[in-house]
Formats: structure tokens, C-alpha cells, sequence
């Protein structure tokens, strides 16, 4: 039945998940979210375009990283009213009332370091990592591999504005980032800034059709100049960078899932200022795997690799066999990853203690009675 929907990713799983749902026909719809601006998503069904809100018991019923987000596949069902946004000029006509099992999600915490998880993009097959190719950040393009393994999806990277760099440099830094993870899909974007052409012949190659992409990275990387290079006409705005530090002034502000002309589906995202981690799951052991390898062998089964004596780990480190740098950004990590299970205990720990408190005081009122 849902034949229109196979160009914007549908796959038999999802129509399998949906038909289990054992939903009406006349009164559901699945299709999948392009965009979000607050609480209105913009769905693709194959009745066209619809907007939707969340159905409030899927908003309660779900966690931060359960609810729906862009890239999602989800049911409609038609609001009892239509709901109209007038300044957007739309009209809400449906609710939000099912995600459908995600294949890939990618988590980053939430921005206010408040232990909340933000979904950045779901149902991804691969995340460009981009990052230009005069300002080359080891760190941060390996702690993104690691979310985005972890989410199921499979990382690459671009490194963009090749064109500010001589072709040696750019050769030396696609070495350096193509070790970082085995079979890392490196991609050199190196052609004038309003060269488009340059762009997707850089870039198309690695797109398939029927497959979703996502580029993230910092601000002002370049991420909107691909999207329409790639799109072949100007639908996202650009901004120039600060003139100091070649900083971007943040000019996307939403996820959005584009269609390109070969099939493949493309999505700009929000540059981010900090790539805060929410979990770490498979991804860590397919990107430092050696370290942890190279940990079962210190003497001391807790050892902190800081001072210990038979200390695996910093005798690889003085033999060559393992940089500084990766090992201080693994140890970061993993700290980071300990101190935001903290942060959500207490949360959890606050939470229920108010609850109890709630629960006390009424069972004093109803005892008084
Ligand atoms: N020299 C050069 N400049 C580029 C290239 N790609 C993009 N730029 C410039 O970099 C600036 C920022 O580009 P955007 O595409 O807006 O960056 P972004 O990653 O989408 O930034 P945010 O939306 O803020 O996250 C613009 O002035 C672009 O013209 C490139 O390949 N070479
Ligand atoms: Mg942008
Ligand atoms: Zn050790």
C-alpha cells in the first residue's frame, strides 16, 4: 500500500510494524517527518505534505529520546479540528500518534547541561561528520563516531572548504582522519566556495539513492552550502563566518530532510557549539577498541592508567603504539560519560523524592478527613 513512501526510505520492516499496529486504514496514515518548527512536524504521507502535533499521550507516554524527531517514521491520524497556525500559514489537521521502530538514532545531551537527551536525527544510514579542512579537530570528529555508531548508523566525514588549504595539507589531513576509525569514509570537498558543481561531484558518489544522509558538525562548516549544492538550487540560507576566528553565527536553527534529485534524501542540521555525548554504547568499543583491549592487561583490574605500576595502557603509549591524544580524549569520555549517569541519578532521585513528598502530604489529608 504504501508504495509512494519507498522514494523517502519506507522498507518492508516498517510496513510490517505498521500492520501489526492493526490500525484503521480510513482513520491512519503513516509517513515520515521532514521537519519541525516547536511541536508542528511537517510529515510526508502519501496523500502529500501534512502537519502534525505530538498526540499528548505519546507525549507522555515517551521518554526524550522516544519521542518523535526528525527523519522519523510515525503514524497520523486525523485531528478532531483543524488547527490552524496563522502566521505559518498552515494547517494542523493531524496528531502524531505512534514512532515506528527506528533503525538508526542519534543522541547528543541536550545543550544546558540539564541531563536531557536531544535526538539529532533518526532512521539515518550514514552522518557526515563536517569539518573544514584548515581547522582539522581529531577530537571532536572521534567523539561524533562515537555517538553515531552508537546510535546504529555509520559515521563519514567531510572536510570541507578544501579550497583553503594546498593540496599537500589536504592530502596530510585525510590520512590523519581516515585512521581514526577502521573504514572511515573520508571525503575531501576541495573547490571554491560557490563551485556547486565541484561540490557534488565530491560528495554524490557516496549518496544512494533511497538512502538518508545527515551532515552535522559546527557552525558555519559548511553544512547549508552542500545542501544546496546538492539540491542544485539555494533553499537553505547560508552566513558568513566571523571574521576572527572563523566562527559560524549559527544561521540554520532546524532539522530538515531533503529530497535530492538522485533519490537520495539529505538532511541540514543546526551547527552545534559543544557535541555533548548522552551515551556511549557500541560505538566506543568499535572506535577505541585497542584501548580496551590494551586494558585487560594492566596489572591492577581497576587500574586508572594515571600512575600505576604494570600499566598496559602507558607502556603503549611510551612504545609508540598508542597516541596521547587518543587516550586523553577516550579517559574525557569516559569521565564525561560517568558524570552524566551522576547528573541523572540525582535527577531520578529528585524526582522521586518529590513524589513521595506529594504522595505523603495527600495521604495526611485524606487521613484527616
Ligand atoms: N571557502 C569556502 N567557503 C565555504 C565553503 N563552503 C561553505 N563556505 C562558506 O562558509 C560559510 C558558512 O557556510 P554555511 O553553509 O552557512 O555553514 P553551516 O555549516 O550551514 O552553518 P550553520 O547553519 O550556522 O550551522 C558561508 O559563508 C559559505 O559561503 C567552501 O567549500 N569553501
Ligand atoms: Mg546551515
Ligand atoms: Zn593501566
Amino acid at each position: 500500500m504504501s508504495k509512494g513512501l519507498v522514494a523517502w526510505g519506507w522498507e518492508p520492516q516498517l510496513e510490517e510494524a505498521y500492520e501489526s499496529l492493526g490500525l484503521s486504514e480510513e482513520l491512519c496514515l503513516p509517513g515520515r517527518i521532514l521537519s519541525q518548527r516547536e511541536d508542528t512536524f511537517t510529515v510526508i504521507t502519501e496523500e502529500g505534505i501534512k502537519w502534525a502535533h505530538p498526540a499528548g499521550v505519546l507525549f507522555h507516554r515517551c521518554t526524550a529520546v522516544e519521542r518523535p524527531g526528525v527523519g522519523d517514521w510515525v503514524v497520523l491520524a486525523a485531528a478532531d479540528c483543524e488547527i490552524s497556525e496563522e502566521e505559518e500559514e498552515i494547517s494542523v489537521t493531524h496528531s502524531v500518534t505512534h514512532v515506528l521502530p527506528r533503525k538508526s538514532c542519534f543522541v547528543r545531551e541536550a545543550p544546558g547541561g540539564r541531563g536531557e537527551a536531544q535526538v539529532v536525527a533518526t532512521n539515518v544510514d550514514t552522518v557526515f561528520v563536517v569539518n573544514p579542512a584548515d581547522d582539522i579537530n581529531l577530537n571532536r570528529i572521534e567523539r561524533f563516531a562515537v555517538a553515531i555508531l552508537s546510535g546504529g548508523a555509520r559515521p563519514a566525514v567531510i572536510l570541507s572548504k578544501g579550497d583553503l588549504v594546498n593540496d599537500g595539507r589536504l592530502e596530510e589531513n585525510l590520512a590523519l582522519v581516515s585512521q581514526l576509525v577502521e573504514g572511515l569514509t573520508v571525503i575531501a570537498s576541495a573547490h571554491a566556495d560557490d563551485d556547486r558543481l565541484a561540490a557534488r561531484e565530491a560528495v554524490s558518489p557516496h549518496l544512494q539513492s533511497g538512502k538518508t544522509y545527515a551532515l552535522v558538525g559546527a557552525s558555519g562548516v559548511g553544512k547549508s552550502t552542500l545542501v544546496n549544492a546538492l539540491l542544485g538550487e539555494s533553499v537553505q540560507q547560508t552566513g558568513d563566518v566571523r571574521e576572527g576566528d572563523s566562527k559560524g553565527r549559527h544561521v540554520t536553527s532546524f532539522r530538515e530532510l531533503f529530497p535530492l534529485p538522485s533519490g537520495a534524501l539529505i538532511m541540514d542540521t543546526p551547527g552545534v557549539r559543544e557535541f555533548a555525548m548522552w551515551s556511549m554504547g557500541e560505538g566506543v568499543r568499535q572506535v577505541f577498541g585497542d584501548i580496551e583491549e590494551l586494558e585487560k592487561r594492566c596489572r591492577f583490574s581497576d587500574c586508572s592508567h594515571e600512575s600505576e605500576p604494570g600499566c598496559a595502557v602507558r607502556q603503549a603509549v611510551a612504545d609508540g603504539e598508542l597516541s596521547q591524544r587518543r587516550l586523553s580524549n577516550w579517559r574525557g569520555l569516559r569521565e564525561e560519560l560517568e558524570e552524566n549517569q551522576a547528573r541523572r541519578d540525582r535527577r531520578q532521585a529528585r524526582r522521586e523524592r518529590s513524589q513521595f513528598e506529594r504522595k505523603k502530604k495527600r495521604d495526611k489529608r485524606f487521613s484527616r478527613r
